[in-house]
């Protein structure tokens, strides 16, 4: 879980004492409703919106009284960006999710489906729902991911890069409710998941990385993206005429540079392992299906807990791949940088799109929730068991 306190929507650090609050008292003859300059300004809207005061506490822990109708209200906002807060600084329990990797690694579509997908996956296995936490999420993840996967079912254009538009910065954040823990001691959970979907321009240039994604360094897990068809080994043996245009770098230069931005952001010593946890996870797996073990396009064994046989054995089998793929330095050079790594292929979409971005044969996500439910079981938050029979490590 996140060690320090900060907004979900901004990142701005929050304490007791500059937590705001808004006014409840909204209904009709109720506290006049203001024009919110300082929401206008992290939602990029050119107008301010009229909206429930906003206050500082004055002092008081939890609750406080609006100024201005001297109504108590216990609804914490944030003083920096005036989104309502799903939690007091002292009771964090926000978990930062990270997907990084080159451009055209897929991490729109992979993000996209995943949220989807995660909406139905939490009802049916968790009990549970995921709803995003502010309007602008709702907004966006209709404009940006589900009006072109689900309404039109095409591809999802390049993302802009946050120099060209700034809303990409924004995170989109959800409320992840359900039960832990299936029969003994089994009890409610409410998790916010923040999700930030960068471009990866972005990330290109170390100096961008540094002002642009400052989330980077705070987030409790970080999903890594890596395009197999950018990877040398596998490019050699592909058809040149399946292959896309390779990228004028090598997609892995991307995790040095955030290594190195992790490092020296959390001053670690040199060699020292980062303790937020890495998802190593190759996307687009259904384009080099014929080439790794069925295991791992099967279906995912994950419902309500992370099943640890498989966890194991998906992990092993990924690994090898990954150690035949890539170089023994680069490998060396991943596994001694972080504490504690996964690795995973997903497909968002399950099949490839047609050559005019057309999703023809619907979308077949595999595996895709595999990372996220890792990173949940890596932070207690849900839990882990071996189910009699599932396939277990060599
Ligand atoms: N075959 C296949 N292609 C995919 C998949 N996910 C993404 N792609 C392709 O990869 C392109 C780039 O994906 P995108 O998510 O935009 O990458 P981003 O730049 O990392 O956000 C898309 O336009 C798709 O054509 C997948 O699961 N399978
Ligand atoms: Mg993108
Ligand atoms: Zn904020
Ligand atoms: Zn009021």
């Amino acid at each position: 879980m996140s060690v320090q306190n900060r907004c979900p929507f901004c990142f701005e650090k929050l304490t007791l004492q500059n937590v705001h609050f808004r006014c409840v008292n909204t209904g009709v003859g109720g506290c006049e409703p203001v024009r919110d300059e300082v929401y206008a300004r992290y939602a990029r809207l050119s107008e301010a919106p009229l909206r429930a005061a906003v206050f500082a506490s004055g002092g008081k822990a939890h609750r406080a009284d609006c100024p201005k109708c001297q109504t108590v209200s216990t609804i914490p906002a944030c003083p920096a960006c005036h989104n309502d807060l799903p939690y007091f600084p002292d009771e964090d329990n926000s978990l930062i999710i990270a997907v990084a990797g080159a451009r055209n690694a897929g991490k729109s579509h992979f993000l996209g489906v995943l949220i989807q997908t995660l909406q139905h996956q939490f009802s049916e296995y968790f009990e549970g729902t995921i709803a995003a936490l502010n309007d602008l999420t709702g907004l966006r993840f209709e404009r940006d991911f589900q009006r072109y996967l689900y309404d039109h079912l095409t591809i999802i254009p390049v993302t802009p890069s946050a120099r060209s538009n700034r809303s990409v910065r924004l995170p989109l954040v959800y409320r992840l409710s359900f039960s832990s823990g299936k029969w003994l001691g089994r009890r409610r959970r409410d998790i916010t998941l923040v999700f930030l979907d960068s471009a990866g321009e972005d990330l290109e240039k170390s100096e961008t990385m540094v002002f642009q994604n400052p989330y980077l360094a705070l987030a409790d897990g970080i999903i890594f993206l890596a395009d197999p068809l950018q990877i040398r080994a596998v490019r050699e043996t592909m058809p040149g005429r399946e292959l896309p245009e390779r990228l004028p770098y090598d997609q892995l230069q991307l995790l040095h540079r955030l290594i190195t931005f992790i490092n020296a952001r959390k001053k670690l010593k040199k060699g020292e392992p980062i303790a937020t946890p890495l998802a190593f996870c190759f996307s687009k797996i259904d384009l080099v299906g014929d080439r790794i073990d069925p295991h791992l396009l099967s279906v995912s064994p994950h419902r309500g807990f992370w099943e640890k046989s498989d966890g194991e054995f998906s992990n092993e089998l990924w690994l090898g791949q990954a150690d035949r793929w890539l170089s023994p330095q680069v490998m060396g050079y991943i596994q001694s940088s972080f504490r504690h790594i996964g690795f995973f292929g997903i497909s968002a979409l399950g099949n490839s799109p047609d050559p005019a971005g057309r999703l023809r044969k619907g979308i077949h996500p595999i595996r895709i929730s595999d990372p996220l439910l890792w990173l949940l079981n890596h932070h207690g938050l849900i839990p882990a068991k071996r189910s009699p029979g599932a396939r277990h490590a060599i």
